[in-house]
């Protein structure tokens, strides 16, 4: 793929649609075992999608990504994403929060550990190094947009061996709550 000339793409604020997108990706419950604390088997929600603009995997070019995460929770843990490490660990990346209420579960390979709150007008800086994943905890659509190297390449392993430090979870009145895991809780 060479070099693109410039290009413009219209994100609709309302409803996170992107124009000219070359990439969607849709991930159900079913797509994500092992992620959640609970797995009911008797439904398949749709927890997210997201929309990218496809440039070269070069050092150099920017990928353009609006995440949709949709609301809802799994037995009490609220949607989430996957989760990941950069692959080249020397890739950041931004996030800008469109609409929605959520939070930015970040962590390092050393145990160092964040958790930023997202909502409309946030942005979050993702240093080299650190693991996020994103998560809904409002009920409508929490709508982000992420800039990132198209280098970055995406490490989900360790994650879904290891999962995230805490868990987000429905906790008394609806009020989201970040809970620590402790190790060997899944
Ligand atoms: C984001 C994520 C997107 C989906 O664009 O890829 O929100 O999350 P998962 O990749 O963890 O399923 C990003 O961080 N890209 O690098
Ligand atoms: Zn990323």
């Amino acid at each position: 793929m060479s070099n693109p000339k410039p290009f413009a793409t219209r994100i609709d604020l309302r409803s996170g649609l992107m124009s000219g997108y070359e990439r969607h990706t849709l991930r159900r419950l079913s797509d994500m075992p092992g992620y959640f604390h609970a797995s009911p088997a008797d439904e398949d929600p749709l927890i997210y999608e997201y929309f990218e603009r496809d440039v070269p995997p070069e050092d150099g070019q920017i990928v353009q990504n609006v995440s949709i995460l949709h609301p809802g929770a799994i037995d009490g843990e609220y949607h989430m994403t996957k989760g990941h490490y950069h692959a080249n660990r020397r890739c950041s990346e931004v996030y800008l929060c469109l609409s929605g209420r959520g939070v930015l579960l970040m962590q390092t390979r050393d145990g160092e550990t964040g958790a930023l709150e997202l909502e409309r007008g946030i942005s979050v800086y993702v240093p080299p190094g650190w693991a996020h994943r994103s998560v809904n905890t409002g009920d409508q659509p929490l709508m982000l947009f992420a800039l990132y190297p198209a280098d970055s390449g995406h490490d989900y392993a360790a994650i879904a061996e290891q999962g995230f430090w805490a868990r987000v979870i429905q906790g008394a009145e609806g009020h989201p709550l970040v809970v620590p895991r402790r190790d060997g809780s899944g």
